[in-house]
């Protein structure tokens, strides 16, 4: 018999191999499995590097052969039951005679749920839970999108120290850093959208592509989605070759999120004016807030965020911190917080 010593260390190792870097985001999570022998060594391991591509489980197997026979299957995920784009791993270990089966998190997915009864059915031994707010976390917007039925909303914005996001005569570059412009890419290499409205497109002009050096190369650039009823020029930047771009003729963020949930996205990354802003957080769709606050100040120009409708001080939207970091030095240094909804 395994301890669970030994199973927590396999679970251990397969969150890492989930988390190798440079695994497409989207639409598909991130997935580990280590195949233990009944003294507890590793016999093989595996982990999904994509949509279409075998599953953490599959290729475990494959690598472990006739030795998966009697093996421990430790899974950061429950084993699909559905066929997809690849078969139904319950089965598939099921078939290659595993015993015991032990994994961090139930699958959100509707589709592919189902796994762990599958496998008890066919006498093989099932726990679940191990490490499994560790899983949760590694595709938090996976399982948030899964779970809601909508994309994870992120919403960023630079401001000065007295929220102001452009002067008065509507010059905005560069309240923002330009180590806090480069870190802003980092988190836009983990979205897979970018969306602004009509407006952000017709007056800034802006390309929505990642850019600057990143520590692992960006597999794919995110959708660039404009949401919005104006037609607009088909020459601005946010049309060029460089990413794929959907115009959403919609000005309500339930719908744009909804078009977006079906096109199988899972977090959006705004970066809108004050107005479309105003519009999500109104409408309770800002998941998480990031900021970054110039030591700047302007005394008058434009507020980052449109009305609320809020009029007195019992009604204000109260958020969480989750984190405040230094990003940069000197006089490049910006303060970045990071929120969520209390
Ligand atoms: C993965 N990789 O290692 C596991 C997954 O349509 P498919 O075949 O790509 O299946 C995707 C679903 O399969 C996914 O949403 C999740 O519910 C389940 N498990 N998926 O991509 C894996 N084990
Ligand atoms: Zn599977």
């Amino acid at each position: 018999m395994i301890d669970n010593q030994a199973l927590e260390k396999a679970m251990r190792r397969a969150l890492a191999l989930a988390a190798t870097p440079g695994v497409p985001l989207g639409p598909n999570p991130r997935v580990g499995c280590v195949l233990l022998a009944p003294d507890g060594s590793e016999i093989a391991e595996g982990f999904h590097r994509g949509a279409g591509t075998p599953h953490a489980e599959a290729a475990a197997l494959a690598e472990a052969g006739d030795a998966a026979q009697g093996a421990t299957a430790v899974v950061t995920l429950e084993p699909c039951n559905h066929t997809g784009r690849t078969g139904p791993c319950a089965q598939a270990l099921i078939e290659a005679g595993v015993e015991r089966v032990v994994f961090a998190q139930p699958d959100p997915n509707p589709l592919a749920a189902g796994g762990a009864q599958t496998l008890k059915a066919a006498g093989v031994q099932v726990e679940m839970g191990l490490l499994e707010r560790e899983a949760r976390a590694l595709n938090r917007t996976w399982t948030f999108a899964m779970e809601h039925g909508r994309p994870f909303v992120t919403w960023k914005f630079a401001t000065t120290l007295d929220g102001r996001s452009a002067a008065a005569d509507g010059t905005s570059r560069w309240v923002s850093s330009v180590a806090a412009r480069r870190d802003t890419h980092r988190l836009r290499g983990e979205c897979d959208v970018m969306l602004v409205g009509t407006n952000t497109v017709a007056v800034d002009d802006p390309q929505l592509t990642v850019r600057d050096e990143l520590d692992v190369p960006l597999q794919h650039q995110p959708l660039r989605a404009v949401m919005g009823l104006r037609d607009l020029d088909p020459a601005k930047r946010v049309f060029d070759a460089a990413a794929e771009t959907v115009q959403l003729r919609t000005q309500d963020p339930v719908a744009a999120l909804d078009d977006l949930h079906r096109r199988g996205r899972q977090h959006v990354f705004l970066e809108g004016g004050p107005t479309l802003a105003a519009a999500f957080l109104e409408a309770g769709l800002v998941d998480e807030i990031v900021t970054y606050v110039a030591p700047m100040l302007l005394g008058a120009g434009k507020n980052a965020v449109g009305d609320l409708g809020i009029t007195t001080i019992a009604d204000a939207l109260h958020l969480q911190i989750t984190d405040v970091a230094t990003v940069g030095t000197g006089p490049d240094a910006n303060v970045r917080i990071t929120l969520r909804r209390a």
